[in-house]
């Protein structure tokens, strides 16, 4: 009854949220102002929420379809990340069914990074972050802070704080092809480079750096291994020969470079723009380099870790090598347990033995994985696929049992998910707010449940209310953290705040406790050379040749906020390729014309959008639309617009060795006129 505090559970930042309930109802959602970390802001995602909660659409009872089978596989989605309970419980059960082959949406976006910490860092848990407050040069790969609101920095008002940084006289830069939402004189500039170049961007300023002796000598001395070898690296890439592929002239490069090594301190951070592009785990580390040699690293205005409640940096601490294994797709590796979520189809269609049942919790691969009819094509030859969701969204239309699931007003929750990339380190515990309508269920309630009727250990074996809290309290105690405190905090704990000076002596992982400058693992696994290949079938392509981007929007989430009726307005009510007017104009295209936009997975048909806040040569579409074959959700359905992850590779060669990303941005297409 009242007003409750807790927090959104939607993406990152965690932004707190007042929920009133009135006679067990939830009935608004408004910001907490006196959070004292977002401090009053939330998105309206956040406060849509609340249409989300009462949709009459929801699942409110298991569904089923079909006959039962064996479970084998799971396929973990986006939402999971912001689930406190469910993580374990998803452990535990595929622990126990002997489950060896499970995906998750982790090789959809970020995949890449844990890679690229482990081989520079020795860890998959160590991504220090801009101190935005404090540094003179931002520089930004692959992001679009005011529609996305960051990844891997959990901030929740990040262009708020761009702008208190441009004030103070920062210079911040975004290097994106597309001129987002964001830049102004308040706010920074935009870098236009072609898609799927960045690696080569980065090698090129570094090798500006070295060349110009703006290299930090006592860091790299006191901190680094082969350096020589990272600078042989970079000597391929001078900014005279990237610049046509990169699309910025050898000058523009070199100034680039010269102003964040001539910074007093300089902060770097990059995203899904570059994490999707064919060599994400290699622009990650190119992108630490940058940090590292201009001495940027672990210093105040430079990337600090960020500790928060728990020294994450050990738990992720691994040794990457032992990860790779041949298969029949060649050689691939798991990465934090997962396979590529590419390979999802191919598995159940082709694998050895093929994968009969599949359980996707909280996620929606039809919609966000490459190849849209390949996928359903295989989720049609399972024996059983189960979907826990809070909808029945486009992959559970071909589920056997779609189990609801409570929503993030209806369980309890910690912010965990920002560990370690918290720019304001806080700890916040939330109970649910209010109670599960209907029969939806936690996520762990349903696996324990399945548990025992399958005969394993269960953690309901100890009774109906198991503490499942205990490794959360352990966690903070380390750090001496009362979970208590914590519990009694309405608005949270907040933690002391970022500070440099000890990463080199506690955070680093790698067995010499330096930095990894180039990774041996890179060259034995092919991905030097692969560089090298990339490279070249880039400098010989036709100049105009189109590629697609994604491009995500404010009122849209991934593939689940397609079915809240008030965020589809006039004007977004479908997803339009987005195209440079000089290239809609070349093919005799303008606005609003039905296009066919066909790549080699695939193709849709669009209207166009004149767009110049592309680069040319670029068109981009929203993803996670498509719905027309999803009845289950009436809003999405009426608006279904058209699935961007039909034009994207997916099986064997799709996604990065080093790393199982999946191929994403830059992908070639050819666009022309869809006729009448
Ligand atoms: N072309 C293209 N494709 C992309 C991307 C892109 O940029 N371009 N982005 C990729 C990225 S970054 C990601 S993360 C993936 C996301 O793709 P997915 O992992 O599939 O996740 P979502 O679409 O965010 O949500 C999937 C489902 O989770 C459900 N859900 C929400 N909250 C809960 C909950 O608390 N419990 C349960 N059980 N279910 C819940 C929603 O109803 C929704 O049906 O898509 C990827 N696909
Ligand atoms: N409103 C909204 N917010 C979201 C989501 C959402 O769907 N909607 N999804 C959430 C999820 S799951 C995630 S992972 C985060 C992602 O957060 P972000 O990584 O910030 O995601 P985007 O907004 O897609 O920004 C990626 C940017 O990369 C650019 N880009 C594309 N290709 C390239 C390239 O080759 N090189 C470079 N340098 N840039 C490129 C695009 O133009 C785009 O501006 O957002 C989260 N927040
Ligand atoms: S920015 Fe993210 S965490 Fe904050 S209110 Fe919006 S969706 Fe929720
Ligand atoms: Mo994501």
């Amino acid at each position: 009854m009242g007003d409750l505090h807790t927090f959104c559970k939607v993406c990152e930042p965690a932004c707190g949220l007042v929920a009133r309930v009135e006679d067990g109802e939830l009935v608004a959602v408004a910001p907490d102002r006196d959070h004292p970390v977002s401090k009053g802001f939330a998105c309206h995602k956040g406060i849509a929420g609340l249409d989300i909660h009462r949709d009459p659409n929801r699942v409110n009872r298991p569904q089923r379809r079909r006959a039962d089978g064996r479970f084998e596989e799971a396929y973990i989605g986006n939402p999971t990340a912001f689930n406190t309970l469910a993580g374990p419980a998803i452990g535990s059960f595929l622990g126990q069914l002997g489950v060896r082959r499970s995906f998750s949406s982790g090789t959809q976006d970020c995949s890449n990074k844990f890679a690229g910490s482990e081989a520079v860092f020795g860890s998959s848990t160590i991504h220090p972050v801009p101190d935005i407050e404090h540094t003179d040069h931002l520089l930004v790969f692959g992001e679009n802070p005011r529609v996305s609101h960051m990844s891997f920095f959990s901030i929740p008002d990040p262009v708020a704080e761009i702008r208190r940084a441009v004030k103070r006289g920062a210079v911040v830069r975004y290097v994106n092809p597309r001129r987002i939402e964001e830049p102004g004189a308040s706010t920074g500039e935009v870098v236009q480079l072609r898609p799927d170049t960045d690696v080569y961007l980065m090698a090129a300023m570094l090798e500006t750096i070295f060349a110009e002796g703006l290299a930090d000598q006592a860091a790299l001395a006191e901190h680094g291994t082969r350096v020589d070898e990272l600078r042989a690296f970079v000597s391929g890439y001078p900014a005279e020969r990237v610049a046509g592929v990169v699309g910025l002239p050898a000058e523009r490069i070199r100034t680039l470079a010269r102003e964040l090594a001539a910074a007093p301190s300089a902060a770097l951070h990059m995203s899904t723009g570059v994490n999707m592009g064919r060599q994400g785990t290699l622009a990650y580390w190119l992108l630490q380099m940058l940090s590292f040699v201009t001495g940027n690293l672990d210093r105040r205005g430079g990337n600090l870790y960020s500790l928060g409640f728990y020294a994450a940096a050990k738990a992720g601490r691994t040794q990457p090598e032992k990860h790779f294994f041949d298969s029949r797709h060649g050689r691939i590796r798991r990465i934090r347990g997962t396979w590529p979520g590419n390979l999802m189809a191919d598995e159940i269609l082709e694998g050895e033995p093929r994968l009969r049942a599949l359980f996707t919790i909280a996620g929606n691969p039809v919609l966000s994985v490459g190849g849209e009819e390949r996928m359903r094509e295989a989720l049609g030859e399972l024996d059983l696929l189960v979907c826990l969701d809070l909808y029945r969204n486009a992959t559970g239309e071909l589920a056997d049992f779609v189990l609801p699931c409570a929503d993030g007003f209806e369980r309890p929750d910690l912010n965990l998910c920002g560990l370690g990339m918290q720019y304001r380190p806080y700890v916040q515990w939330s109970e649910a707010v209010v109670a599960p309508r209907g029969e939806r269920r936690e996520e762990w309630w349903i696996l324990a449940r399945l548990e025992q009727a399958l005969g394993l250990k269960s953690v309901l074996d100890a009774g109906p209310e198991p503490d499942l809290t205990g490794r959360l309290g352990h966690m903070m105690a380390s750090r001496g953290i009362d979970f208590e405190e914590v519990k009694a905090a309405p608005h949270g704990v907040v933690l002391e705040p970022l500070a440099p000076g000890r990463f080199y002596g506690e955070w680093i992982q790698t067995a010499d406790r330096r930095v990894d400058c180039r990774p041996p693992l890179f060259e034995r696994e092919g991905a030097i050379a692969r560089c090298a290949a990339i490279f070249e079938e880039l400098a010989a392509e036709a100049p105009d040749r189109l590629k697609l981007i994604s491009l995500r929007t404010p009122s849209m989430h991934n593939s689940w906020y397609h079915n809240v009726e008030k965020l589809k307005r006039p004007g977004r009510l479908e997803n339009p390729l987005h195209m440079n007017p000089g290239d809609a104009a070349a093919r005799g295209l303008s606005d609003g014309d039905r296009v066919r936009c066909r790549s080699r997975a695939g193709e849709v048909v669009a209207a166009v959008r004149c767009d110049d806040t592309l680069r040319p040569g670029v068109v981009a579409l929203t993803h996670g639309w498509g719905n027309a074959r999803t009845p289950g959700m009436a809003t999405a359905k009426r608006h279904p617009g058209v699935n961007a992850n039909r034009l994207l590779p997916s099986g064997p060669g799709s996604f990065e060795p080093l790393s199982n990303q999946a191929f994403m941005t830059g992908i070639p297409v050819e666009v022309e006129p869809a006729e009448a």
